[in-house]
């Protein structure tokens, strides 16, 4: 099943890429990966993306201990060396961050200008955090499983809590009990390195990234709906209550495709085949179809799959594309299908303010005049 994955399907060699990742901001960090560079398909750990709200906070193995309380019979601590000795569980999951694809709202908005490459996939390996609640004795009227991560700071949107506060994130515990939730501390078979969480972080397949708590120190679980800075001033949308607007939590992926090449702007040559590719994920289910238009959406084309549907992972597909005749710009377009035919909304939806950017994204392309190449 694994056996092309480390193997270039993009067969055009003058398709070439720019592996390396981007810079959005300096400190705290934010990388993008790129992603043009879709070769394999698990992103290789160094050009995996790094979105942290706070500067990376130093923790050591030896060290490490992780507190599981709150409403449990049993509370208890973890050393990282006790952590790694319990049985694990390793699983492909794609992260997305919420804002991934913002450079695409127009007008434009604030926050971290993501293109394309917010968006990873990788083998994560670690307990899952059912087992750590089992061993716990959580109480029957738990309602969220609070994640508590070592980053400190303030933040900088409005409201500002007055003292500085840690990175935190609470699952719905529906959500905290499934097998698929990790307490993870290898990434695509190694350590994780202090990016993406050294030691231990949380991995929420199909949820967005901010659930998967890096750093993690505490798992708390608790009685009362937990509204902490992260999920209502900031990674929170519009929902409507009896008709009312209500502030909720982001959660699960919405979902998506976008082009990895052709890259914005490039230039193709005309009457040649060009394998337009791409990757397509979504959160609680399967995608099941890609359709893919080479003039802004008037007619689509169906796309062919590179990888088998697996939960919580992206499927990469391609689609060989002759190109025209006639030299200009062309307006590129790829829009998922789910296994129970729902498509990608045609409009970014308001109600998700600066996140949640999963319409097609057009991707404008040129022909060159063919006497010039
Ligand atoms: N402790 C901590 N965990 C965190 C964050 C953070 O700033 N601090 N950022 C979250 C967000 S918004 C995302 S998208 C993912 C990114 O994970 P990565 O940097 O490994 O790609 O981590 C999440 N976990
Ligand atoms: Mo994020």
């Amino acid at each position: 099943m694994m056996e092309d994955s480390k193997k270039h399907y993009v067969d055009n060699t003058s398709q070439s890429s720019s592996a390396g990742l981007t810079i959005r901001q300096k400190e705290p960090k934010n990388l993008e990966a790129p992603f043009d560079w879709i070769d394999s398909y698990l992103t290789p750990t160094e050009l995996f993306y790094i979105r942290s709200h706070f500067p990376t906070p130093t923790l050591e193995g030896a060290s490490y201990q992780l507190r599981v309380d709150g409403a449990v019979r049993h509370p208890f601590t973890l050393s990282y060396d006790e952590l790694r000795s319990m049985p694990s569980e390793t699983r492909v999951a794609t992260l997305e961050c919420a804002g991934n694809s913002r450079v695409f709202l127009v007008p434009q908005v604030q926050g971290a200008q993501w293109e394309l490459g917010a968006v990873s996939n990788a083998e994560w390996t670690g307990v899952p955090l059912r087992t750590l609640l089992e061993r716990a004795g959580m109480e029957e009227d738990v309602c969220e499983i609070l994640l508590e991560a070592a980053d400190r700071g303030t933040p900088k949107e409005e409201p500002v809590p007055p003292d500085p506060i840690c990175y935190a994130w609470s699952l719905p515990r529906a959500k905290a009990i499934q097998q698929e939730v990790l307490i993870a501390y290898q990434m695509n078979g190694r350590d994780l390195p202090r990016d993406h969480g050294y030691p231990v972080r949380a991995i929420v397949p199909g949820h967005y990234g901010m659930a998967s708590v890096k750093w993690l120190t505490r798992i708390q679980a608790v009685r009362e709906p937990f509204h902490g800075y992260w999920q209502t001033s900031d990674y929170a949308y519009w929902a409507s209550m009896e008709g009312n607007p209500v502030r909720r939590s982001l959660g699960e992926m919405q979902l998506k495709s976008e082009i990895a090449r052709p890259r914005v702007y490039e230039t193709l040559a005309p009457n040649r085949i060009y394998t337009i590719s791409g990757a397509a994920w979504a959160g609680e289910t399967d995608v099941a179809e890609i359709a893919v238009s080479t003039d802004g959406g008037r007619t689509w084309t169906e796309a062919e799959f590179v990888d088998p549907v697996r939960r919580h992972a992206w499927r990469r597909w391609k689609l060989d594309w002759l190109t025209p005749n006639e030299p200009g710009q062309y307006t590129l377009l790829a829009r998922a299908k789910d296994v129970s035919g729902v498509l990608q909304p045609n409009e970014h939806d308001r109600h998700y303010g600066v996140y949640v950017i999963n319409h097609p994204l057009p991707i404008e392309v040129f022909i060159g005049d063919s006497g010039r190449q």
